[in-house]
């Protein structure tokens, strides 16, 4: 039932993944075309030969992008060898890099920031300091990864920031006004991301400052549409009921969400007293247009704010048993999964229906073409892109394969099973994905159970456990587990993509706009960043300029006066790949990283007179220790 893999055609993999490699160079100095020219994905896939085991040197087949849950990072995890490739500090303070330290850093955390959370933060160093990322996802264009960009929620702190994938940094942070906590997030798949949906999970007044605080008929929830490009959001619709997960369609018309406390409750058993909650579906025309004919109001902000409770025209709300979680989109466009989390069911929407829900043609639940029981706890589905579903079961422990068509058939009445497999899974599973599974080139090759529990997985290390994401190979009829992956502070999501689509730059390029504000400061002071090695002084504020070539600083020591406001940028001239240099201040907590080509400063208060040495802490060299200088902080 299962198609056969094309066979490798005696091509060895290395050669595949020499020759990618060397038209990849080729294409990023502008000779030639995009890596994909000469071998297709499912031709790299297919040398593959779906390994588990990649050895010593060898190169992974997908970028797995994970998110780091509490810790507040996102993680690139080599898929199928799940070994953890790099973290991307988010919405944390990084000790390694100086994410949340550098000035550079600390401009991208401050400015989406709102006015009463500025206020908030002013006398608590200016930024948060926690995040909760939950859900990665990256760009598409025509319903497939387009390599742009990475987009993740912040749950704890109402954010949504975005990854450059040229540089595997984060551009851009902002905090999404009139919510409360946002969890549900998904970029529009069709025509191009375009908006990122973002869902506010718990209700709260609007605006949110000091009315009606024990009125909870007064608290709502808002769904947000972000503009990926500018990072402004756009709209935001008020719903009935709270927001959980969200997808976008196939078709650039319509984003689902899922809600769970349609009771509208702020305690668990109001929250949970009725048998069936629903999903809501947002027609993007309809708001779009409601938003141009002034149909809306502002609250926090100036960002309109439509009314889409129920008996709105911009809303369908479909009755859904029993608080659904997780909502999945088909790779083939035609439905939508929404996950019954306390019911045992999927309830499968289909999307060509949803026209006529709108003009009332048919009721809610007739858009619900399917709704397979599949065992205890269903949170999430993915897909192989061969018409087969691939739930997680979080109470059972267990994923189960099923088949769409036949859920769909006997829904309609016929005996077909749906159910072709279940598979343990250790323990507890959340989300799962499996590979460029969320978009139209799914391809059936791998998925991955993220487990919430480990249990006795591992060797024990203390009362708190690792997570356990687990590998699964799915290329075949039966899925078959192939690898036990711990993981810290629960990634909560992850999507897997085909390499070729990930193309990160090796270096920095100095005229990056990232380091404008530098360039325009540097400028002002007579200074050209890569040639700098200057002391400026301006009343008590001293600026340091130097560069870094290994194994040296071009300042070997500099001299201030106590109290001043000193800033120290620092120019990584090596253009080596893998040259990164770092700069840690001793007794100062300072300590950041400088990748080839960039540049980064921070700004601090030279209160302690002595002798300060700085020192590179990024090993760069066989005169790494010897890489040092000297701070002369006289006495004031
Ligand atoms: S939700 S375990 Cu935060 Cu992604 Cu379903
Ligand atoms: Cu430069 Cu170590």
């Amino acid at each position: 039932m299962t198609e056969k893999k094309p066979a490798s055609k005696g091509v060895s993999r290395r050669d595949l993944f020499g020759t990618t490699a060397k038209v990849a160079t080729l294409s990023a100095v502008g000779l030639a075309g995009g890596a994909g020219a000469f071998f297709t994905p499912a031709q790299v896939r297919a040398a593959s030969k779906n390994r588990a085991e990649v050895g010593p040197g060898d190169l992974d087949d997908y970028y797995g992008i994970w998110s780091g849950g509490q810790s507040g990072e996102v993680r690139v995890i080599g898929v199928p060898s799940m070994r953890e490739l790099m973290r991307i500090p988010v919405f944390n303070r990084c000790s390694a890099t100086g994410w949340g330290q550098t000035n550079e850093s600390r401009k991208i955390l401050m400015e989406g920031q709102l006015p009463l959370e500025r206020e908030f933060l002013a006398d608590k160093g200016g930024i948060h300091l926690n995040g909760d990322t939950h859900h990665p996802h990256m760009s598409f264009t025509d319903g497939s990864y387009d390599g742009r960009y990475i987009f993740v929620n912040d749950k704890s702190n109402s954010r949504v920031a975005r990854i450059r994938c040229d540089m595997m940094k984060v551009d851009k942070v902002i905090t999404i006004p009139n919510a409360a906590d946002i969890h549900g997030l998904r970029p529009q798949k069709y025509p191009r991301t375009g908006y990122v949906f973002a869902n506010s999970e718990h209700r709260v007044p609007l605006p949110n400052d000091g009315r009606d605080l024990n009125d909870p008929t007064k608290y709502h929830s808002v769904f947000s549409a972000i503009d990926g490009d500018t990072m402004k959001v756009s709209w935001q619709v008020i719903v009935s009921g709270n927001l959980d997960n969200v997808d976008a369609d196939y078709q650039g018309k319509y984003a689902i969400a899922s809600s769970y406390n349609s009771e509208e409750g702020v305690n668990l058993a109001d929250m949970t007293s009725s048998e069936t909650d629903h999903c809501v579906i947002f027609d993007i025309a309809a708001i779009e247009a409601g938003v141009k004919a002034g149909d809306f109001r502002t609250i926090e902000g100036d960002t309109p704010v439509l009314d889409g409770r129920k008996g709105s025209k911009y809303t369908r709300y479909i009755p859904i048993p029993n608080s659904p979680h997780g909502v999945n989109a088909t790779p083939d466009g035609k439905y939508m999964m929404i996950n019954g989390k306390l019911s045992p069911t999927v309830s499968i929407i289909e999307m060509s229906r949803l026209p006529d829900l709108f003009s009332d043609k048919i009721k809610p639940r007739d858009a619900i073409v399917g709704e397979p029981e599949l065992g205890l706890g269903p949170l999430h589905t993915a897909f192989d892109g061969r018409g087969n579903a691939f739930t997680t079961l979080f109470l059972d422990s267990q994923v189960v394969k099923w088949n769409i068509d036949k859920a769909i058939k006997s829904y309609a009445g016929s005996d077909d099973n749906p159910i072709l497999q279940k598979i343990d899974v250790h323990y507890q599973p959340g989300h799962n994905h499996t590979s460029m599974g969320e978009t139209k080139d799914a391809d059936g090759q791998w998925l991955v159970s993220l487990n919430k529990f480990s249990k006795d997985r591992f060797i024990n290390v203390g009362p708190l456990k690792p997570e356990n994401d687990q590998l699964i190979d799915i290329s075949g009829d039966e899925m078959k587990l192939v690898h036990d992956g711990p993981t810290f502070a629960e990634p909560h999501d992850c999507i897997i993509v085909e390499r070729s689509i990930l193309n990160p730059a090796q270096t920095w390029n100095m005229n990056d706009p990232q380091f404008a504000d530098l360039r325009a400061m540097a400028k002002a002071d007579g200074v050209i960043l890569d040639e700098a090695e200057h002391v400026i002084r301006d009343g008590n504020k001293v600026r340091v300029y130097m560069h870094s070539v290994a194994p040296s600083f071009s300042l070997e020591e500099f001299t201030v006066k106590q109290g001043d406001e000193v800033t120290i940028v620092i120019t990584n001239i090596d253009d080596l790949d893998d040259l990164t240099h770092g700069f840690t201040l001793s007794n100062h907590g300072i300590c950041f990283e400088i990748a080839p080509q960039a540049s980064a400063s921070v700004t601090f208060t030279a209160s302690m007179p002595g002798v300060h040495w700085f020192y590179c802490q990024w090993f760069c060299h066989a005169l790494h220790m010897e890489m040092r200088g000297r701070m002369l902080v006289e006495k004031a």
